[in-house]
């Protein structure tokens, strides 16, 4: 451990001494570390540096943050929940009572690591299953919260605001990369018109916008050791938006059968198990969906991994500012895993169209 994190988490309201700290996990956005403590009666700390050119209001972003752990928090103990500290993450306060440290440079933040917990990025049906339940719970849970949260990325989930962005890094061509990814961009610019059809159902007033977690990747999920949902996590992207963010973010990740970057584009494939347990335990919990959301679903599977090509493939020829990368054509690496796995998708809409059906249809 160097001084400048002692000092950092000296600046947090914590007991108990500080045995090491260690980097934690694969978050694309956030630099996350684990703090372990000496003994058993301290918790071990998560501390995270906050990207705050990406979340440029920390305190609205902290304050949401509050608001929705609050919130559940308060749910949960009316229903009776036990072992609160992990099933529903607490951030620490600092000294001064708030719940981010400036440095001069950098914003952190505190929290309980939950103890016993796993998180993955890859996921068996049971799993799935249990994500399902659990999205749609926390949709339910934060239906009735009684403050509006704000937007921490404005039109952070809105296709055609992403097109739009996407247009300008094409136009700009800041990287000089625009020639050799033409099929790419001919293959989104192909699908755009369809993509944008919940900004569309939304403005005709057929679709609602319900609070959401809005980065529903698998790793953001910690599970116990027999795969029940302990707590969801990386609350930095909870705001109001269409519940295909949710949907579509999970299966986007857990049911695709190779990684998000996956090089070996023959491995990226579409997996119907996963796609049908997810769907069963989301449809389970989440009671409030319209027939027009249900219907969409499918479209919701489709969105995400192009969402995701637009977004890996315009940061790419900005000349990667966005993503955290690991070599230099990784944004193009991901760009092209994810319109593979969005091909899979479509061949799977009729399948996945009937299942919904068959699952609705015996409720
Ligand atoms: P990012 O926004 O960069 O994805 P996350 O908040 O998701 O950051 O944290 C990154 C990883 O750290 C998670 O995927 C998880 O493995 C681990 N992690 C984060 N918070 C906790 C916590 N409170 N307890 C246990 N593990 C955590
Ligand atoms: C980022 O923070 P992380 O790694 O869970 C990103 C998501 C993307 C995802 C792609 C704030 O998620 O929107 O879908 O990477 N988060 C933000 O893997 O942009
Ligand atoms: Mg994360």
């Amino acid at each position: 451990m160097d001084k400048g994190q002692q000092q950092i988490i000296s600046a947090f309201d914590i007991k108990g001494k500080v045995a090491a700290v260690q980097p934690f996990g694969n978050g694309h956005i956030n630099d996350t570390f684990r703090v372990i403590t000496e003994g058993d009666n301290t918790p071990d700390f998560v501390l995270q540096r906050i990207n705050h050119h990406i979340f440029r209001d920390v305190d609205m972003l902290m304050d949401n943050i509050l608001a929705v752990t609050n919130h559940i928090r308060r749910k949960m103990e009316q229903q009776g929940v036990k072992d609160l500290d992990r099933r529903v993450l607490r951030f620490l306060p600092t000294h001064e009572g708030k719940y981010y440290h400036f440095d001069g440079e950098s914003f952190w933040r505190l929290m309980i690591c939950i103890a016993d917990s796993e998180s993955f990025d890859v996921v068996n049906a049971k799993y799935s299953h249990f994500a399902g339940l659990a999205f749609g719970e926390f949709q339910n849970m934060l239906a009735d919260i009684p403050v509006k949260l704000g937007e921490t990325i404005p039109n952070f989930h809105n296709m055609e605001f992403r097109l739009e962005e996407f247009r300008e890094a094409v136009r700009n061509d800041r990287a000089g990369r625009v020639a050799k990814v033409r099929d790419l961009i001919d293959g989104i610019e192909q699908r755009a018109e369809p993509m944008c059809e919940g900004e569309r159902l939304h403005r005709a007033g057929l679709l609602p916008k319900r609070i959401c977690h809005c980065d529903t990747k698998v790793n953001n999920i910690l599970f116990d050791h027999e795969g029940r949902v302990l707590c969801v996590i990386d609350l930095d992207t909870v705001m109001p938006n269409f519940i295909f963010s949710d949907y579509g973010d999970f299966l986007r990740t857990a049911a695709n059968t190779a990684a998000e970057d996956e090089p070996d584009l023959s491995r990226v494939g579409f997996n119907m198990e996963i796609f049908e347990a997810f769907t069963r335990g989301y449809l389970e919990s989440a009671h409030f969906l319209t027939d027009i959301e249900i219907a969409h679903l499918p479209y919701a599977a489709a969105l995400f991994p192009y969402m995701q090509t637009v977004r890996f493939l315009g940061d790419y020829l900005n000349g990667d500012t966005y993503y955290k990368i690991a070599y230099p054509e990784h944004n193009l690496v991901r760009a092209r895993a994810q319109m593979k796995l969005l091909q899979s998708v479509e061949d799977c809409m009729p399948k996945m169209k009937s299942l919904i059906v068959s699952i609705m249809n015996n409720y």
